[in-house]
């Protein structure tokens, strides 16, 4: 049981190892939200995982620091003295904004796990101290480059490889792929990007024995996605269409994918992403933690999350030199056998570094009770 005080909202900016481009845009820097939450018992931190751009859902940097600053810390305030059982109460009257709520969320759970010096994992019922890490690969230039990608990351020990694709290159660029790497767990990601009238995309990747297609059509798509998993061997996975664990439970009963992606950020945080575990664990559907080239600080939290049980195919949770030259927390780092550990300490069990935050912040706003 917590009041929460403080929460400061930090807008900080990285820029990326190489520009990472999808089939909705690119991106060359990280631009995101931090959550710094002070309770009457210490401060936890958050991330939120929106983008600059309102591209990969309908949050963007901008939109939820209000949310954040001006409807969900006055909630957290006027609610008193709260846990991590009662706090998305406080939410109650913010309709959807489930990146905002899950960097809030978020950084409540690690204030009070650090308060009670136990760490995510733990708290999460995780007993894994190590998980499986796979990459995502953006859209690159040439199919030449992305071979020398691929081969780069496979050296370095990745142990699934996920290529973004989009209309134009998506069948040569995966058989290439395919061709140059036969028995590596190979998955694509299509971000929403094709109709159901371009299922012959999928068809011709169907004998390339894909580890699952990500997000293939519209995401707010359920039924025609249920339709192409009809048509497929190869097992669709959802991402942009699962928002909350009842989206979940309508894609599985509709048999809308086999695999879901998930990212605490994209339904409400924590708490939810284990509902979606649970739900899935429940009906033996694999999960798997996806990314959205989280700082430190959310990778953190995903490894707490992708330590659970239900979380048996490797995540997009790659080391932090896959996406910064400098993390905004001592960096991550990956195994040699493509394995990273998942923290230990208190709550997520990171802290950004002092001056990292001093280099990387760009906006700050403190919002007091
Ligand atoms: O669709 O999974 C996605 C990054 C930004 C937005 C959407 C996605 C991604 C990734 C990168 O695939 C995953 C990561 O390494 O964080
Ligand atoms: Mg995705």
């Amino acid at each position: 049981m917590s009041r929460v005080r403080a929460i400061e909202l930090l807008l900080v900016e990285l820029p990326l190892v190489r520009p990472f481009r999808t089939s909705f845009g690119e991106v060359s820097d990280k631009r995101c939200v931090l959550v710094r939450l002070e309770t009457d018992r210490g401060e936890g931190w958050g991330e939120c995982v929106a983008d600059a751009q309102p591209d990969f859902s309908g949050e963007f940097n901008d939109g939820a620091w209000l949310v954040l600053r001006d409807l969900l810390a006055p909630g957290m305030f006027r609610a008193g003295d709260i846990d991590i059982g009662s706090a998305e109460g406080s939410f109650a009257p913010v309709r959807g904004n489930p990146m905002a709520k899950a960097a809030i969320l978020d950084a409540f759970v690690d204030a009070e796990l650090r308060a009670e010096g136990r760490s995510l994992a733990s708290w999460l019922g995780a007993e894994r101290t190590r998980v499986e890490c796979g990459v995502s690969i953006g859209i690159a230039p040439t199919t030449e480059t992305l071979l020398e990608q691929v081969a780069g990351y496979l050296a370095e020990g990745y142990r699934r490889i996920k290529l973004k694709i989009e209309p134009g290159t998506d069948v040569e660029r995966v058989r290439a792929v395919r061709g140059a790497h036969p028995d590596i767990l190979l998955s694509v990601d299509a971000n929403a990007a094709y109709t159901l009238a371009e299922a012959d995309v999928f068809r011709s990747m169907d004998d390339l024995d894909l580890l699952m297609i990500e997000q293939p059509l519209h995401h707010e798509d359920l039924l025609r996605h249920a339709e192409l998993q009809a048509a497929l061997r190869t097992d669709l996975c959802l991402d942009e269409s699962i928002r909350s664990a009842a989206d979940a439970a309508a894609a599985l009963d509709l048999g809308s994918c086999r695999i879901i992606n998930i990212k605490q950020g994209r339904v409400g945080g924590v708490l939810e992403a284990k509902r979606i575990h649970d739900l899935c664990r429940e009906r033996a559907v694999p999960v798997w933690c996806g990314g959205m080239l989280e700082t430190g600080v959310g990778r953190a939290l995903n490894l707490g999350l992708a330590a659970m049980p239900g979380f048996t195919l490797p995540g997009d949770t790659s080391a932090s030199a896959r996406y910064f030259e400098e993390d905004l927390t001592a960096p991550f780092e990956l195994a040699a056998d493509g394995t990273m550990e998942v923290p230990t300490k208190a709550g997520i069990g990171v802290t950004p570094l002092p001056e990292r935050l001093d280099a990387c912040v760009t906006r700050r706003e403190l919002v007091s009770a």
